[in-house]
């Protein structure tokens, strides 16, 4: 098939996902066109299976806001009229799931009929897409898309609830290529320091106030703490840390040697206000590492408590500090999760789960594609989903 993947592509959970799902597509043997506003950083533009298209928003002085969503179903428009497309797979809601409509019908009077598949990642539904000024756009772009998924069953029954959608919500959990961390499993620590980590883009939906009073409050000289990522909270973490004289800790920004750092690290630590699954604590699984998390959205669907770590009340520090304390005091329980995380992490791998996105394909007919529950007629002919001929 020809798909066309909307996506974010900064360092985000779903832009992240979205990549990779390309990527394994294209491997698959379809052919993609990622379009974004810049090149998504997880993006390898080396297969020739993968294209993209940036999508360019020029600026106009009579706008206060520039019309991106414009811009955007106008560019799907293009591609589509010059490539045989088949499907549009958008990755968060807002605003993709809208622009895919407006492309949809614009696409229709040249009749070119073409599905849209929306994936839910989180804050698209339970924050952002719940502002008075932003959800009947959001529930009718969702309403309106020809298959949706979410990334865990909470998300799932939060846009039940919210929206009161009355559309089928397929759940396709978060997945990684698990070899990615696997030969990290022999021994990277190099000293006997337990080490603590987080990553995170430090947006306030992380905790991150929260996180640093923990820090805080188990500090001592047998710890080392790992901060990975950037964003608005990270010059606030800086200071709290400096202030406080916390010393055995290293901002590490936006980096490429997560695998390794995760490698060395004992219990990760993520006492986020709201995760609709959370990527960075399935990576964190695959290091082989114990998870302390809030027990907020999807968290409790990855991370099993008292099996691969423990689930605290999102507010909750003094529970949070009792419960790492309990690991630090019970190095058996800690090495028991630690091998129990990465056992899970085994069943988010990429070939297990992103081929849920397209395994009905099995059912493909000379005129026929089937994608999740959609029959569609080939427009364009040819098995593969390439080739001409109209239809
Ligand atoms: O967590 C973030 O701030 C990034 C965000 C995104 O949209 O890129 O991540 C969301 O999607 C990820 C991929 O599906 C999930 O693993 C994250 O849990 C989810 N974040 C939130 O729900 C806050």
């Amino acid at each position: 098939m020809n798909i066309i993947i909307v996506c974010y592509p900064t360092y985000g959970g779903s832009g992240v996902l979205a990549t990779e799902l390309g990527h394994k597509l294209a491997q698959l043997g379809h052919k993609i066109h990622f379009v974004a506003y810049k090149k998504p950083v997880r993006l390898k533009l080396t297969e020739d299976k993968v294209l993209f298209h940036k999508v360019n928003v020029p600026f106009y002085p009579l706008f206060n806001f520039q019309p991106y969503e414009l811009a955007l179903s106008s560019k799907i428009v293009e591609i589509s009229e010059s490539n045989p497309i088949d499907l549009i797979h958008v990755h968060y809601a807002i605003p993709h799931a809208y622009a895919a409509f407006m492309a949809k019908e614009m696409l229709k009077t040249k009749n070119i009929n073409l599905p849209i598949v929306t994936t839910l990642h989180g804050t698209d539904i339970t924050l952002v897409g719940k502002h008075p000024f932003y959800r009947r756009a959001v529930k009718f772009s969702i309403q309106n898309s020809d298959i949706v998924t979410s990334v865990s069953r909470s998300l799932k029954q939060d846009t039940i609830d919210f929206f009161k959608i009355d559309k089928e919500i397929e759940v396709i959990p978060n997945f990684i290529d698990v070899n990615r961390f696997k030969f990290k499993n022999e021994n990277c620590k190099q000293n006997d320091k337990i080490i603590i980590s987080h990553v995170s883009n430090f947006r306030p939906v992380k905790n991150i106030r929260t996180l640093l009073n923990i820090l805080l409050k188990i500090n001592n000289d047998n710890l080392f703490f790992n901060m990975i990522g950037e964003g608005p909270e990270l010059d606030l973490a800086q200071d709290f840390v400096k202030q406080n004289n916390i010393n055995n800790i290293k901002f590490h920004g936006n980096t490429d040697e997560i695998e390794e750092i995760l490698c060395s690290t004992d219990i990760f630590l993520l006492p986020s206000k709201k995760e609709s699954f959370g990527l960075s604590a399935l990576e964190a699984m695959a290091s082989k590492c114990a998870l302390i998390t809030s027990n907020i959205g999807g968290l409790p669907e990855l991370n099993i408590e008292n099996e691969t770590g423990f689930l605290v009340d999102v507010n909750n520090e003094d529970k949070y500090v009792e419960k790492i304390n309990a690991l630090l005091h019970d190095k058996n329980k800690l090495e028991k999760f630690k091998y129990e995380s990465f056992k899970r992490a085994q069943l988010f791998d990429i070939d297990i789960i992103a081929v849920s996105y397209t395994h009905l394909r099995a059912h493909e007919t000379p005129e026929h594609l089937v994608w999740g529950r959609l029959v569609l007629k080939k427009k364009w002919g040819g098995g593969g989903g390439g080739g001409g001929g109209g239809g």
